[in-house]
């Protein structure tokens, strides 16, 4: 045959999978040698808009391996970040021990009705790691509202508003004798402080999915006119370590432990150097995004490897074609 005129069936056959998110450009967009002040590592930052800019509260891991929060502020959530010339957001184990080895992974919700913006971070505590809660309306003074879980919880998120009258809290108590995993439980609450009647949303799947054993609420519940979108990541333990990587989920409006569809497959995962190399290989860690109610476009802010923040971004509508095709997930989905 002539060189070069071999034909397969397959030349045609368009196999490359259209990601989801774009990643911006030039990632990262922020990493410890932007910082005013010494530290390990920056990443994972909860984002929100504040006076018409993008706030990014990032956990910046100091060189003795505790973290605390800091604030960077940009007018387009890309560049040119003004960041907070020592820490924002510290721990304070004299008031609250709880608080010992540090704060890590923020989120934050805007709570209209009480014009405040409600902050859930990890707390590193003696006992492990546990949700704590702060109230500010101006991301300089802080009301420390304490723990609202006990250990072992995190990966904690305050819905917008009110559902059926009660505060819904997404977290991630880790229960071993619930079965193997970590899995994303619901909550309620008439105040912000006492939560209850506490339920499994959504389980980690098992065997070899890519969410296979643990998983956690990545970004806050972003609410939409089809449901609750929610970004969670899965992790898969293998011989080179874990593999920490996001999926999607769209839950019910009015009940949002309803979970009407759920990826698959995941819809963000490690692929660049900054994703793949750090002090964790191959982790994404979303823990905010900003939604631009004028073009649709959602920025996601997320840790790369638990080193520095990266920012990718997509569009409302677009996560919504792509989750309304997935799969209803079963009632009891112990068949996974
Ligand atoms: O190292 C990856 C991530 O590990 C932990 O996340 P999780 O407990 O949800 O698995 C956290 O320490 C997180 O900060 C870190 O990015």
């Amino acid at each position: 045959m002539e060189k070069g005129k071999f034909k397969t069936k397959l030349k045609n056959v368009d196999n490359t999978f259209k990601e989801l998110f774009t990643r911006y450009e030039n990632n990262p967009i922020l990493t410890v040698r932007d910082w005013p002040y010494p530290a390990n590592s920056v990443m994972n930052p909860a984002a929100t808009l504040f006076q018409n800019k993008v706030l990014l509260l990032a956990r910046v891991e100091d060189r003795r391996g505790f973290s605390h929060l800091t604030k960077a502020i940009s007018e387009d959530g890309i560049k040119n970040w003004k960041i907070d010339a020592l820490p924002t957001l510290e721990s304070d184990p004299d008031h609250y021990p709880e608080e010992l080895w540090g704060i890590e992974d923020p989120r934050i919700s805007w709570l209209a009705e009480k014009k405040k913006w409600a902050i859930t971070y990890t707390a590193y505590s003696r006992g492990g790691p546990l949700v704590s809660l702060a109230l500010t309306d101006d991301f300089v003074n802080f009301e420390r509202m304490g723990p609202i879980t006990p250990a072992e919880d995190k990966d904690a998120a305050i819905f917008p508003r009110r559902i059926n009258g009660k505060w819904a809290l997404i977290h991630r108590p880790v229960n071993t004798t619930y079965g193997p995993g970590a899995h994303i439980w619901l909550s309620y609450s008439d105040d912000l402080l006492h939560w209850g009647d506490q339920r499994v949303l959504m389980h980690a799947r098992r065997g070899s999915w890519w969410d296979g054993g643990k998983i956690g609420l990545s970004t806050p519940p972003l609410e939409t006119a089809e449901g609750w979108l929610m970004l969670y990541h899965g992790v898969r333990q293998t011989a080179a370590g874990a593999i920490y990587r996001v999926g999607l989920a769209l839950l019910d409006l009015d009940d949002p432990h309803r979970i009407l569809h759920r990826s698959d497959e995941w819809v963000f995962g490690p692929l660049e150097w900054y994703e793949r190399l750090g002090d964790v290989a191959d982790v994404v860690f979303p823990c905010g995004w900003v939604h631009d109610e004028q073009t649709g476009v959602l920025k996601m802010y997320y840790g790369g490897a638990d080193t520095c923040i990266a920012l990718a971004t997509t569009t409302v509508n677009e996560l919504l074609d792509y989750v309304k095709q997935c799969p209803v997930p079963p009632q009891d989905d112990d068949f996974y």
